[in-house]
Parts: C-alpha cells; sequence; structure tokens
C-alpha cells in the first residue's frame, strides 16, 4: 500500500472513533442551550452566560498520548476530554447550580468530579470539571460516550484562556516571574467572584424599585409581540 493510501486510511479510522464525540458534544451543547433558553423565555436571567463543545483535533490527541505516555490502544479508556464542553457561568454559585441540575438529568451518568474551585491547581487554575457519560444512538447500536464537562465563571475562563496562551508560547517553560504573575492573578480573579458574587446577592434582597419593574414590564410585552408575531404569521400560511 502506497504512504497516501495509507495515511488516508489511518485518518478515516481516526474520523470513525471520533464520529460518537462529535455527536456527544452536539447533544450536550443542546441540552445546556435549552436550560439558556428556558430561562430567557421566561424573562429571568440564566445563569450560563456562555456554551461551547469540542472534540479535541488528532493533532492535540496525538500530543496528549505523548505527553501522558499512552498506548494507541488504550486511548479513548485514558483520554477523558477527547469530547468537551465549556460552560460559562456569571458567578461561582451558577456553576454549582448547573451542574447539579445538569446531573438530575437521567440520561447522564457522572464518572467523576475534579474540583478546582475549592482545590484550586498551583498554578491557579480553576473550574468545575464533570466528567460524565451521555448516551449516544448511532445507526445500529447506542454507545456510551464520555465528555468532560468544564464548568466556570466569566473571570475564571479570561484567566484560563490568558495562561493557556502563555504555557503554549513558552512551551510550559514561562519564566518565574510570569508564573508568579500570573498565580497573583488567579488571586484577584479569586476574590472578584467572591465580591461580584456577594454584591449581586445584596441587590437580588433589595425590594425591586420602579424601572426595573418597567423592564420586566417591558420584557412581557416584548415576549407577547413576538409570540403574536408568530400567531400571525402561521395564520397567514
Ligand atoms: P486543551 O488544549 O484545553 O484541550 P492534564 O491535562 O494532565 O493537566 P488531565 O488529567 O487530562 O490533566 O485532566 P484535567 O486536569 O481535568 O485537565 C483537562 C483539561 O482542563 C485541559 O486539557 C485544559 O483544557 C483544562 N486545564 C487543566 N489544567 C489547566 C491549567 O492549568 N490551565 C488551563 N488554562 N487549562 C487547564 P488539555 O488537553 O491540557 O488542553
Amino acid at each position: 500500500m502506497d504512504k497516501y493510501r495509507r495515511e488516508f486510511m489511518e485518518l478515516q479510522l481516526w474520523r470513525e472513533m471520533l464520529t460518537p464525540y462529535e455527536l456527544a458534544v452536539d447533544e450536550l451543547v443542546l441540552k445546556f442551550r435549552h436550560i439558556i433558553r428556558e430561562y430567557r423565555n421566561v424573562g429571568r436571567y440564566s445563569p450560563i452566560e456562555q456554551v461551547d463543545g469540542r472534540v479535541k483535533s488528532i493533532s492535540s490527541i496525538l500530543d496528549k498520548m505523548q505527553r501522558k505516555k499512552i498506548n494507541v490502544n488504550d486511548v479513548e479508556k485514558e483520554l477523558e476530554d477527547i469530547a468537551g464542553i465549556r460552560v460559562i457561568c456569571h458567578y461561582i454559585k451558577d456553576i454549582y447550580r448547573m451542574s447539579d441540575l445538569l446531573l438530575r438529568q437521567d440520561d447522564i451518568h457522572l464518572l467523576k468530579i475534579k474540583d478546582y474551585i475549592k482545590n484550586p491547581k498551583e498554578n491557579g487554575y480553576r473550574s468545575l470539571h464533570l466528567v460524565v457519560e451521555v448516551p449516544v444512538y448511532l445507526a445500529n447500536e447506542k454507545v456510551m460516550v464520555p465528555v468532560e464537562i468544564q464548568i466556570r465563571t466569566i473571570a475564571m475562563d479570561f484567566w484560563a484562556s490568558l495562561e493557556h496562551k502563555i504555557r503554549y508560547k513558552f512551551e510550559g517553560k514561562a519564566p518565574q516571574h510570569i508564573n508568579e504573575e500570573l498565580k497573583a492573578c488567579s488571586d484577584i480573579v479569586n476574590m472578584l467572584d467572591a465580591k461580584m458574587l456577594s454584591l449581586n446577592e445584596e441587590v437580588q434582597a433589595l425590594p425591586k424599585v420602579g424601572v426595573e419593574e418597567h423592564h420586566e414590564e417591558n420584557v412581557r410585552m416584548q415576549k407577547m409581540w413576538e409570540e403574536n408575531k408568530i400567531v400571525d404569521k402561521l395564520q397567514k400560511k
């Protein structure tokens, strides 16, 4: 077999292996989008700001296999984050609310929790990681697929993306003062998250004033107007 044909076949095998992971990501992203929509449709604030999903690229699977010395036959057993979902919340409390809400669904089976909020990594990384298993229906069978869900606040995400960039730039060997600065930023992020949460709780406990009542009324009117537009359209068909 020539080199190109062999490479093409290998790529096909990877694609086949990754298909259930792609379907699992789609399903979970949809689950979270449903939660967001449910909150917004009744004019309530959604604890989730944003949700994204991805399947690890073949090259970063290979990198991680090399880094962790994983044999190709064990890749699915050993790598828990081939499929990954990132959920960004406003406040720390929302992270645990969303995690409870998700784990109450009967087709979600929890495999592992890594709470890097209660126990941050040494470098300052904070996030709640859930490894769950979800059923995926292929043409001829049902398979259970592991997915890593990272749930964090906007501020934690801001920190993690900068840290990721720095780690990538210095190939994991950033100068010590940069690592120290990053750790200091992580402490600030933690303080900011705690302050924003307590401020929000204080505000929520206060009675509503006129402006907010008007705003809620406007949201209700907007919803009624949109629903009527849909009914109009259906009647015209
Ligand atoms: P990518 O490019 O985001 O996919 P390890 O990878 O050895 O640290 P393990 O056992 O695979 O850890 O699981 P863990 O700790 O749950 O980490 C899995 C993923 O969490 C990582 O995937 C990152 O996405 C994220 N993560 C973990 N630690 C850090 C960190 O210190 N900084 C940032 N920015 N993200 C982190 P990958 O494959 O490492 O990277």
